[in-house]
C-alpha cells in the first residue's frame, strides 16, 4: 500500500470518492478506512502504525468540524500527512481548514483547500510525492498537466466561436 486514506466519518465519503477516483486514474495502490480521532483514537493510531509497517508512503486525512484527525495522525508518524478539510459543519469547513493548517511548529500537516477541490488536490499532491522516486508516475503527471492545458486551449476555441 502506497497511500492510506483515513476519513473521520462515513459522512465524508463523497470526498473520499474524489480522492480515490484520481488515485485509480494513476494506478496508485491505496487503502481506505473510516476512523475518528476522538471516537476511535486508539484504532486511528493502530491504522497509522500498521500502514507504516506495510510500506505506506503518504497518509491522507479527510475530516470536518474541529478536524484534529490530521494532527493526531501526524503526531504518530514521520510520513507526510495531507489533510482535506471537509465542509460538514455549520462553519462550512473554515473550522476544519484552520485546525488542520494551523498546526503548531514541529508536527506539520499539509493542508489542502476545503471540500472537493482539496480532495482532488490532495490526491494529486500525494501522487507528486510518490513520483519523486517513481518515473512512471512522473510521466503520468506530465500527461495529466498536458491534458489540462489542452482542455484550456479547446475551451478558448469554443468561447471564441461563440463570442467573437
Ligand atoms: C468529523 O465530523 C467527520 O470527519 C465529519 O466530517 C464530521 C461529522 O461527522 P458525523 O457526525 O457525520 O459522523 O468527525
Amino acid at each position: 500500500m502506497d497511500i492510506l486514506i483515513i476519513m473521520g466519518s462515513k459522512s465524508d465519503i463523497d470526498y473520499g470518492r474524489e480522492v480515490v477516483k484520481i488515485l485509480k486514474e494513476f494506478g496508485v495502490d491505496y487503502k481506505i478506512e473510516v476512523s475518528s480521532a476522538h471516537r476511535t483514537p486508539k484504532r486511528t493510531i493502530e491504522l497509522v502504525r500498521d500502514a507504516e509497517e506495510k510500506g505506506c508512503k503518504v497518509i491522507i486525512s479527510i475530516a470536518g468540524a474541529a478536524a484534529h484527525l490530521g494532527g493526531i495522525i501526524a503526531a504518530h508518524t514521520l510520513l507526510p500527512v495531507i489533510a482535506i478539510p471537509v465542509d460538514s459543519s455549520p462553519l462550512n469547513g473554515i473550522d476544519a481548514l484552520l485546525s488542520s493548517v494551523m498546526m503548531p511548529p514541529g508536527v506539520p500537516v499539509g493542508c489542502m483547500a476545503i471540500g472537493k477541490m482539496g480532495a482532488k488536490n490532495g490526491a494529486i499532491f500525494a501522487i507528486e510525492i510518490l513520483s519523486i522516486y517513481n518515473e512512471s508516475l512522473k510521466e503520468k503527471l506530465k500527461n495529466y498537466r498536458k491534458e489540462m492545458a489542452e482542455g484550456v486551449l479547446n475551451s478558448s476555441k469554443v468561447v471564441k466561436e461563440e463570442l467573437e
